[in-house]
């Protein structure tokens, strides 16, 4: 597309914008400001480097598809990665998870991880300005095999969990330290039955018990910032999981901690959209998981649908957004992963965009008045406004490619590095 293009059409978009009262260089300057936390595990199937050739285990989750390409090495995520974040406009994070350390050939095993095996990783983070973030593991590893971790029964095993999760609470405080950015340190665990238990209370009790431990040390805000995440099933975990909403919605409000909202992981009638002004009453901040849930699956690729608009219209027309942190979480091994992190993390960031478009002032002020037939059709109508002519605009300041030339960048990628490997 020729430049001259995506400037006249801009200058078309914003006169239209500014008569709705919308100043469109203002929301380019909010832009920049919105970062997207990128998940190191779309490069390759949430693999690891633990041990050699790792494959993916157990615990809840799947990853589906065998598309040639995947990283295998970390030279080659960060690769691919450096390849992602030279594609996308606005500012990266990047989140990691305890399975990609560099740990030199040897197996060290979950409740031995340290600050040395991510160094490296933090090293990278610093020479691109970047900050990270982390999560435990607590899934693809024989203890996590009779589906439970921190609410074990099995008092050697629950011990384990715990140990590891403090060594990544430590790692996580080492890169916000080193970064001069708080990591958010997420805790998701597999833990659930397949068939109907009768013993649920004790399972959460422990669940408890586990993360008073986790937290007993404190560690500064400005170093680490503890989130924990729910889910409604998994796959060996359809009839009950431990760590569900209600219980670290609770724990979260308690305790100070954030609560981690994933769109995959509710009932498909319901809006994760819907809870961020629920929530926000009662902790401080939140994390999102962004990412599409199709039928049994929470991961697939995010796309500009209803559900992600919903939440990013909440939290722009609340003003939340520092309050918000915004991680994806997907894995789709069907399709061009580079490419799988550019159309979603681009999907996400023109859903906030598309929110910071709207007179929401305007359209408040018709809700106040009860004139909601007025207030549906200015929604209605925001969709037919030059919204793309903004998006290209900004990908034209942020020197990356428009989305149709991404296409034949990703390709040329895949030619020349992923089929390669
Ligand atoms: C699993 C959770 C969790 C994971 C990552 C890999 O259902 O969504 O966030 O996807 O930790
Ligand atoms: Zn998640």
């Amino acid at each position: 597309m020729k430049k001259e293009l995506v400037q006249n059409a801009y200058a078309i978009a914003k006169e239209q914008y500014a008569e709705l009262g919308v100043d469109t260089d203002k929301v380019l300057k909010a832009m920049e400001e919105l970062v997207i936390s990128l998940h190191c595990w779309q490069t390759d199937d949430v693999g690891g480097f633990e041990k050699p050739g790792a494959e993916l285990g157990g615990g809840g989750i799947q990853v589906t598809g065998n598309y040639p390409g995947k990283a295998s090495t970390i030279a080659e995520m960060r690769k691919d990665l450096d390849k992602v974040m030279s594609l996308l406009p606005g500012k990266q994070r990047l989140n990691l998870h305890a399975i990609y350390g560099e740990f030199g050939g040897q197996l060290v095993d979950r409740d031995q991880i340290e600050v040395k095996h991510f160094q490296g990783w933090i090293d990278w983070a610093k020479e691109r300005g970047m900050g990270l973030d982390f999560n435990g593991t607590l899934f693809s590893h024989p203890k996590a095999d009779d589906g439970f971790t921190l609410s074990s029964k099995n008092e050697e095993d629950r011990k384990f969990w715990v140990e590891h999760v403090k060594r990544c609470r430590k790692i996580a405080a080492a890169m916000g330290e080193q970064l001069g950015t708080p990591a958010v340190h997420n805790t998701w665990i597999p833990d659930g039955s397949k068939d109907t238990p009768v013993d649920r209370f004790t399972h959460r009790a422990l669940l408890k018990k586990s993360l008073d431990e986790i937290y007993a040390e404190e560690i500064p805000t400005k170093y680490v910032k503890d989130a924990i995440e729910s889910k409604l099933f998994g796959i060996g975990s359809e009839s009950m999981v431990v760590g569900s909403h209600d219980f670290y919605l609770c724990y979260a409000a308690q305790n100070k901690k954030l609560i981690c909202l994933d769109n995959g992981h509710f009932h498909p009638t319901e809006q994760v959209g819907d809870k961020i002004s629920a929530c926000l009453q009662f902790v401080d901040e939140l994390l999102l998981h962004v990412t599409r849930g199709v039928r049994w699956d929470s991961d697939h690729v995010a796309t500009f649908n209803d559900e992600i608009l919903l939440i990013a219209q909440e939290i722009v027309r609340a003003n939340v957004l520092n309050r918000v942190n915004i991680g994806l979480d997907y894995f789709d091994a069907s399709l061009n992963r580079v490419g799988a992190y550019v159309v979603g993390a681009r999907s996400v960031q023109k859903a906030f965009m598309f929110a910071m478009l709207e007179p929401t002032e305007l359209i408040k002020k018709y809700e106040q008045d009860n004139k909601y037939y007025e207030r549906l059709h200015l929604l209605e109508m925001m969709k037919s406004k030059p919204f793309g002519a903004v998006w290209d605009y900004f990908c034209l300041q942020n020197n990356v490619p428009f989305e149709f030339e991404c296409i034949s960048d990703i390709q040329k990628y895949e030619n020349e590095v992923l089929s390669k490997r």
